[in-house]
């Protein structure tokens, strides 16, 4: 299987998150976790690392806000110019907005803050040096990904990270820049219909955002339910598209503890809408988070029922561009993802 996958990810490692309540703590969403994965599929036989292309920014651009993308490429330069003590030691500092836009009401104004508040959504999407190559490079793994679905007609991964599908048409969140999963699914869009499965732990807020008024993609996302879990205020199951748009877009959110069997059981509904549909590609937006152990999620799913979701998505028989998304229990991750890869091969 072609696996495509960019170094380029390490210039994003900020040094710390913001949790509820003020606490910081070590980024949960750090290099290791790309670490553990390479290794272990480097212990199968059929893994196939590439470095993806360049797409340049126009793919993107189809997807995000100009004015969003250029907050991305500048703020940390116009924030150690701006900041004394950030210049003094960037190592140990990440640009952090601490007031947010709280209504798409509101304007950006252009002082930094106000337009990191502004394209910012939380505590967890810091920015560093390296943030905005990353996100490029990552969204370029997803495109070749793309690229490599349609041109040979079967499934790939693309190892992306910083993750995609919190990230809307002119926010980031949820250490979550460019959409990766929904560049990827715009540019195969133009090839043959396409449907995206957002099986992350976390509510595919930022693809429902992007895709919500579209007919010509269904979006599907498998969650924690909002009512409990980030990111609160999107995701319900009442949410199902917009204007043309209506009746394209689904929500699955699960209560907390769900079980194996019971995830399954969702994963059976959507898929069967997806059969509906009647897609030629499939872009499944793949978070690890729905681990048992896994430190930011609290569903049970074993490795075993990795294998189990990974051969129910493969069923559709569709080619799939398996897009990296969160998971974070990461010494677990490497095996689980190869036990959900191994379907697709
Ligand atoms: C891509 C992805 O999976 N993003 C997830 C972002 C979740 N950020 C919110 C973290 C809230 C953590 N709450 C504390 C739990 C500590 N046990
Ligand atoms: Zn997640």
């Amino acid at each position: 299987m072609k696996i495509f996958y960019s170094e380029t990810h390490r210039q994003h490692f900020p040094p710390f998150e913001v949790f509820d309540g003020g606490q910081r703590v070590p980024y949960y969403e750090n290099p290791d976790r790309m670490d553990r994965i390479l290794s272990a599929l480097r212990k199968t036989t059929w893994a196939e690392i590439t470095e993806p292309e360049d797409f340049g920014l126009e793919p993107i651009r189809a997807v995000h806000d100009p004015d969003y993308l250029n907050f991305l490429a500048s703020c940390w330069t116009e924030w150690l110019a701006a900041d004394p003590q950030a210049s003094a030691t960037p190592e140990q500092s990440a640009f952090l907005p601490a007031t947010f836009a709280l209504r798409r009401k509101a304007r950006p104004t252009n002082s930094l803050h106000g337009r990191g508040g502004y394209y910012i959504m939380d505590l967890s999407a810091c920015i560093v040096a390296g943030t905005y190559a990353a996100a490029l490079a990552s969204a370029n793994s997803a495109l070749t990904c793309a690229a490599s679905v349609f041109e040979e007609q079967t499934s790939a991964f693309g190892l992306c990270r910083p993750p995609g599908h919190h990230a809307g048409k002119d926010y980031a969140g949820g250490y979550c820049f460019i959409n990766n999963a929904s560049v990827a699914a715009h540019w195969l869009s133009a090839k043959g219909k396409t449907a995206v499965l957002d099986i992350d732990y976390h509510a595919g807020n930022g693809t429902q955002d992007i895709f919500y008024e579209r007919n010509d993609v269904l979006t599907i996302s498998i969650h924690g339910d909002p009512d409990y879990e980030y990111p609160h205020y999107i995701g319900f199951a009442d949410e199902t598209g917009a204007g043309a748009g209506l009746g394209f877009h689904r929500n699955f959110p699960l209560p907390k503890d769900t079980r194996e069997d019971e995830y399954l059981a969702a994963l059976d509904s959507a898929l069967n809408l997806i059969r509906g549909f009647a897609p030629e590609y499939l872009v499944l937006s793949t978070g690890m988070d729905t681990f048992n152990g896994d430190p930011l999620g609290k569903f049970h799913v074993t490795q075993n029922g990795f294998a189990k979701i990974g051969k129910r998505i493969a069923s559709l028989n569709l080619p799939t561009a398996v897009i990296m998304e969160g998971g974070y229990a990461n010494a677990a991750l490497g095996v689980n993802l190869v036990a959900l890869l191994e379907n697709f091969k």
